[in-house]
């Protein structure tokens, strides 16, 4: 058995529980806060066959796209520049950052 950990967009979540529920498996959705952006995103949970893997991840990647989000960024200060005035970046985020445990049992009690 493995977990599946899968990091999505927000955008992308209920689309992406609907698919795997309708293909039966079972799957938990979490709020969650990316660290770099401070933005919300979701944590999708899911334990699986290992031989459900190739599947699942599937199901992630079409469900999960890629965009670009801006956030303002603080340059560094230097002997050469005082400046402290934000610029704007762009960060590529997505479709989805997963990660995929041993499972070594799972009980319903
Ligand atoms: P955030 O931490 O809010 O990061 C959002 C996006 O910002 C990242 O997209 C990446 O493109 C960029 N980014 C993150 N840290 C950066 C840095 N130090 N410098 C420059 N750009 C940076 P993704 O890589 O697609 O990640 C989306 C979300 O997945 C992340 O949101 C975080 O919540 C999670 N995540 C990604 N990698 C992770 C990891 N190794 N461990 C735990 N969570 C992770």
């Amino acid at each position: 058995m493995l977990l599946i950990l899968a990091i999505v967009q927000n955008q992308d979540a209920g689309g992406l529980l609907d698919s795997l529920i309708a293909r039966d498996y079972r799957a938990t959705r979490i709020q969650t806060v990316g660290g770099f952006l401070q933005e919300g995103n979701a944590t999708v949970l899911a334990v699986i066959e290992n031989r459900q893997l190739a599947d699942a991840l599937g199901i992630i990647q079409a469900n999960c796209h890629t965009r670009q989000h801006h956030v303002n960024a603080i340059p560094a200060l230097s002997e050469a520049s005082m400046l402290t005035t934000p610029y704007p970046i762009e960060v590529e985020v997505g479709g989805a950052t997963v990660f995929v445990f041993d499972v070594v049992r799972l009980e319903r009690i």
